[in-house]
């Protein structure tokens, strides 16, 4: 395999983009011959972490699983694309010295910069809506925090009001990632 294995883990709100980004990195990669798996929250809820649900420490368990996931991809050389609201900052921070512990493998926190007001409009599933409504409660953004990374390797924002379009976001991904030698 001509590649080295990392993680590429996507944080930040639901409706962000985070899927998006997800598929458009993995299909970005495809195209230059690198291997690449997609870790995503809301899939993995449905399977692996399906006896968890959305209290603090649930969402740390569902961080902490997914994390020794991608580390088990990273090992077998593949870049594992993570993507999860992981809204604590001390999950992803765990996440992040457990993966860096091993050698050959960094994690890679890509945050989405999004404001609230857009995904919010958004709302593909209607889910602000019924946390606005107060019939999901502990929704990330709503009634439950979202911790802005610190010190994120690369950060995704809007530009005068736009979005940058999935293979935009995907190449500066991978930019990235061919910058620090991990491709
Ligand atoms: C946040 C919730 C909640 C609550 C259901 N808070 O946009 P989606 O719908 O498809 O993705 C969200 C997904 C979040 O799962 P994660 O595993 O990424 O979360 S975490 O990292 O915080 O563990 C959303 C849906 O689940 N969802 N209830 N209360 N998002």
């Amino acid at each position: 395999l001509n590649q080295k294995g990392c993680v590429v883990w996507i944080t930040g709100l639901s409706g962000s983009g985070k899927s998006t980004l997800a598929c458009s990195l993995s299909r970005e990669l495809h195209s230059k011959g690198k291997l690449s798996y997609i870790l995503d929250g809301d899939n993995l809820r449905h399977g692996l972490n399906k006896d968890l649900g959305f209290k603090a420490e649930d969402r740390a368990e569902n961080i902490r699983r997914v994390g020794e996931v991608a580390k088990l991809f990273s090992d077998a050389g593949l870049i594992c694309i993570a993507s999860l609201i992981s809204p604590y900052r001390k999950d992803r921070d765990a996440c992040r010295a457990m993966l860096s512990d091993a050698s050959f493998i960094e994690a890679r926190l890509v945050f989405m910069n999004m404001p609230l007001e857009l995904c919010e409009s958004r709302d593909a599933k209607g889910l602000y809506k019924l946390a606005r409504a107060g019939k999901i409660k502990g929704f990330t953004g709503i009634d439950d925090p979202y911790e802005r990374p610190l010190n994120c390797e690369i950060e995704i924002e809007q530009k005068d009001g736009v979005c940058p379009k999935p293979a935009a976001l995907a190449g500066q991904v991978v930019s990235y990632l061919e910058e620090k030698g991990f491709l």
